[in-house]
């Protein structure tokens, strides 16, 4: 077992201190992406990254980096972090316990004196949630190289808002291209946000694999009519139209008995009145799995479905493409590492699938990727009541300690 551990008290209050920005009067916790007290988010960090002696950068997507070059070390980074963006309401653990234990590893590793043959970084990468700006994981795709940095920063947000000109408002249009750094590993600390480790009683999750993630949005045209007079047999009803779809994901994924999932997130009627048929329907499809061949025929399967629905309901129905991210394996080597660090603490362990996208689905695609998750009471998350017992929030950063002295030790 590792000699050393980090300082509980100095990762626990940071992050419920983090936890407080951006919580409105009523109570919910909302940092969406280049937004203003995601701004007052980003300042917290880089403000305990220059204390703690780390150099930071900013790059063109505002990715915030804390780097640490201790004397000696050489070569491309051990790379650390997750994201401080939030959703709608949201816990205090999604991205930010990341992004906080690796500013504590590398905090902890100065502090003993031990110096790593290799830089240290900690990221907080830019949207990673997507919520106001898509695709989600945006800051990490940029960096990867996945996504041209010119069409992030255009792209146009849910509020109208432009990407690029809130980055430069909140001071973090930053000037190194993205990918300046490139990293030798990629360890990402994250709460499972999901029920397995909890139902099973395993503290510590070896996140071996991740899983695709299709996001499409919907718009349905109809005939707006009159509630009252219209007879059934002659309405195009979008919203109609747009229930059978959302009936149609949950039956299909329900009855194949594979991991696959589906999800309607976002929905709109026009014109939204209670006496009037929807003349339009606007929503969301959230699709997933493990499996790039069963995504695609999830995929291909609603596609024949909105054919046939258009023509039974009368409606027309345009599909737009918002994020479309393959399953993504993660490397043995790290996995095993995170496996024996766990051990070696006493911790229990088990390798597994993450059912949430994370920045580690990006950098995947440039480094060597792990990820650990601790777990979720009762799986919760994206949710003010997501919540993980501080055991098992410092049980996740020693082991994401005893990783990277396992990486970049002499
Ligand atoms: O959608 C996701 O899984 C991630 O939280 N952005
Ligand atoms: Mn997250
Ligand atoms: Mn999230
Ligand atoms: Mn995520």
């Amino acid at each position: 077992m590792s000699s050393i551990s980090i300082d509980s008290e100095r990762l626990l209050g940071r992050i419920r201190s983090l936890g407080e920005i951006g919580r409105g009067i009523d109570g919910q916790l909302i940092r969406l992406a280049a937004s203003d007290t995601e701004k007052l988010g980003r300042d917290q960090f880089v403000t305990w990254a220059r204390a703690s002696g780390l150099d930071v950068a900013i790059d063109r997507i505002g990715n915030v980096f804390g780097i640490w070059k201790s004397e000696g070390s050489d070569g491309e980074p051990i790379l650390l972090g997750s994201h401080i963006d939030t959703v709608i309401n949201a816990g205090i653990f999604d991205g930010c316990y990341g992004v906080l234990a690796g500013l504590e590893v590398i905090v902890t590793l100065k502090e003993a004196g031990l110096l790593p043959s290799r830089p240290i970084v900690v990221a907080a990468f830019t949207n990673e949630e997507g919520v106001r700006y898509a695709p989600d994981m945006m800051g990490s795709l940029v960096y990867s190289g996945g996504l041209e940095v010119e069409d992030a920063l255009s792209t146009v947000g849910t509020d109208g808002s432009i990407l690029g000109e809130e980055l430069a408002r909140i001071g973090y249009a930053g000037d190194r291209q993205p990918g300046f750094l490139k990293p030798h590993a990629y360890i990402e600390l994250h709460i499972e946000q999901g029920p397995v480790l909890e139902r099973e009683g395993i503290q510590i999750g070896a996140v071996e694999n991740l899983q695709g993630i299709s996001w499409q949005k919907v718009t349905i045209t109809g005939d707006a009519n009159h509630a009252g007079t219209t007879p059934i047999s002659m309405r195009r009803d979008a919203g109609y139209a747009a229930a059978r779809v959302v009936t149609f994901l949950r039956d299909r994924a329900k009855a194949s008995n594979t991991p696959t999932v589906a999800t309607v997130g976002c929905m709109q009627f026009a014109p939204n009145a209670i006496n009037v048929i929807p003349s339009r329907a606007t929503f969301t499809i959230d699709l997933r799995d493990p499996d790039e061949d069963r995504l695609q025929q999830e995929e291909a399967a609603l596609a024949a479905f909105l054919e046939i629905l258009g023509q039974e309901e009368s409606v027309t129905i345009d599909v737009e493409r918002m994020a479309r991210f393959e399953p993504v394996k993660f490397d043995d080597g790290i996995v095993t590492k995170i496996e024996t660090a766990a051990a070696s603490r006493g911790l229990t362990t088990r390798r597994m699938t993450s059912g949430a996208g994370h920045d580690a689905q990006m950098i995947a695609r440039i480094a060597p990727s792990a990820m650990i998750f601790v777990p979720s009471q009762a799986g919760i998350s994206h949710n003010p009541k997501e919540y993980t017992p501080d055991a098992d929030l410092i049980a996740g950063a020693n082991v994401l300690l005893d990783v990277v002295q396992a990486l970049a030790m002499r």
